[in-house]
């Protein structure tokens, strides 16, 4: 790719962070996605970052304003009304002054924090708000194994599927079939009148969301009884895995402010919570795999959920394998990395968390894999990331077989993850 075509990339990306700018957070992209969202945010600010570096810190400060008391923070916090946005705060029924969703997502701000603070060239202002943030990570981190790890396995459970953030995984078919669909108010989707029905969950998925919205919504949304009251407790190890390292992450950090116990803190639950990863691992697929916690059984499913570890310290005879899992999927499709094995008899190419590649998904990949210098994988799978941009736009996901865009467009994390493909690239 000529330096040309880089630089038009990134000024693109760029519009794109500021079309979908709300002036204190992001939201995902318009008309789909009206509000502000957890994760997106976090991996937004990285982008946000080469542009505006205050800017990028006030992404982030504005989704743990929302933090709840009890640690927590949410999904989605719902600064504006928008009834172009199913389920709205109504639904959720929250009770709190500016409505938050009641669940949460995945922990990838102890990351990007770090990231933010290593990246920074204003340091002082680095310095003063990531002080400001660690604490609050570090409660966040505290909520999830006292809310989701009740016996202390020292690997943490979602009770819905959004929480996975893979909203419609093949990874969730059998625990999904326990939540009933009886019962639920009747709802009009506003998803599918934003992008194609075919590519979106379905009625039956968006049922059992709903069912679930609405039995912890009449638990109050305690979160001290959330975790047992639900029918659907799954340990995801791609989850786990951006937990454990937002721990790691967050005790070098705090290391270097001079924050000794949420270092302390941080380091023991990222090494527990390596040590317990190993009961994820599953030979036949030589990949981790989901752990069904309601049903006490393995969830037999090759999804992109059990390569996330590559993420953390694994132990190199595991990391060989999950790159080689790679090498694999990408000679059953085009453009590293389908969220779903393409040989598997459910994938579908263009449903959502189903087949489809993610960006987002592929920058997690790739860093892991640097990280523990896997170079040549992590070249392949950017190298598909910018090529998908190149032909297919900023989408909010994309066919790994064709390559064609899906979902909505100038997607906001879509256009941050690929401003740190065109650095690594450069
Ligand atoms: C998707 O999820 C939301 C619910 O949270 C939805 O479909 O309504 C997922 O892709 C999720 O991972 C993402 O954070 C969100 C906004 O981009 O959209």
């Amino acid at each position: 790719m000529t330096e040309q075509k880089r630089q038009e990339i990134f000024d693109e990306a760029a519009k794109i962070l500021k079309i979908n700018d709300r002036g204190t957070y992001t939201v995902p992209t318009h008309g789909l996605y009206p509000f502000q969202w957890n994760w997106d945010s976090c991996l937004t600010a990285i982008g946000q970052s080469y542009v505006d570096e205050n800017r990028a810190w006030l992404e982030v400060d504005t989704l743990f304003a929302h933090q709840w008391e009890d640690g927590m923070v949410p999904h989605i916090v719902f600064h504006q009304l928008d009834d172009g946005y199913f389920p709205g705060p109504d639904i959720w029924g929250t009770n709190r002054k500016v409505p938050t969703s009641g669940i949460t997502q995945p922990p990838v701000a102890g990351f990007a924090v770090k990231r933010l603070f290593d990246m920074a060239k204003d340091k002082s202002l680095a310095r003063a708000r990531a002080l400001d943030l660690v604490p609050r990570i570090d409660q966040w981190h505290e909520w999830f194994y006292n809310s989701r790890d009740p016996a202390n396995t020292q690997l943490v459970a979602l009770i819905h599927p959004w929480e996975a953030g893979r909203d419609n995984s093949i990874d969730w078919d059998d625990a999904f079939e326990r939540v009933p669909t009886e019962g639920v108010t009747p709802y009009t989707r506003r998803d599918t009148q934003h992008a194609d029905p075919a590519h979106r969950p379905t009625k039956e998925q968006y049922d059992r969301y709903i069912w679930l919205v609405e039995h912890f919504r009449s638990l109050g949304w305690n979160n001290k009884v959330l975790h047992d009251a639900s029918p659907f407790q799954i340990v995801d190890p791609g989850f786990n895995a951006i937990l454990i390292r937002s721990c790691a992450d967050l005790a070098e950090l705090a290391d270097e402010l001079g924050e000794a116990d949420v270092a302390d803190r941080n380091r023991q639950r990222a090494a527990a919570g390596l040590a317990a990863m190993e009961s994820l691992w599953n030979d036949s697929l030589n990949q981790y795999i989901c752990f069904d916690r309601a049903a006490n059984a393995p969830v037999d499913s090759a999804s992109v959920g059990g390569l996330l570890p590559v993420l953390i310290a694994l132990p190199k005879q595991r990391s060989d394998a999950l790159v080689e899992r790679l090498s694999a999927l990408g000679d059953s499709c085009n453009y590293l990395v389908p969220s779903h094995d393409p040989l598997d008899k459910k994938f579908d190419a263009k449903r959502y968390w189903r087949g489809p590649s993610w960006l987002i998904i592929n920058y997690l990949i790739s860093d892991g894999l640097r990280k523990s210098g896997y170079n040549d994988m992590a070249l392949k799978i950017e190298a598909a990331s910018l090529e998908l941009i190149n032909t297919g736009g900023f989408a909010e996901y994309y066919d790994p077989i064709t390559g064609e865009p899906c979902g909505g467009e100038s997607f906001t994390w879509t256009a941050a993850m690929v401003m740190e493909f065109l650095r690594r690239a450069a």
